[in-house]
């Protein structure tokens, strides 16, 4: 790509299209307190992969976290959080 003549105004718009592929996906992870078997896990999976923007979520008992890898421009940490605990369990930031 040819960048020497161009002004900025030019470049503004193709920088927003690469931002918008892809560049906003964070990873986060929460503490999850209260469950106690696998069955929770899963709960807390299947209702994290749930929330609108939310690209993955993985979830470790022993570890009483989750990792969840999501879309920043669709979702943010509360809605994370907000889900968990809509469901009977308690989490919080890492
Ligand atoms: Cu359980």
């Amino acid at each position: 790509m040819q960048t020497g003549s161009l002004g900025v105004a030019s470049l503004h718009p193709l920088a927003r299209r690469v931002h918008h592929q892809g560049m906003e996906k964070s990873r986060v992870e929460l503490k999850v307190e209260g469950m106690t078997c696998p069955a929770c896990v899963r709960s807390v999976r299947k209702k994290l992969s749930g929330v609108a923007g939310v690209e993955s979520a993985q979830v470790d008992l022993g570890a009483a976290k989750a990792t969840v890898e999501y879309d920043v421009a669709r979702a943010e940490i509360g809605d994370l959080i907000g889900a968990v605990d809509s469901i009977g369990y308690h989490a919080s930031p890492l």
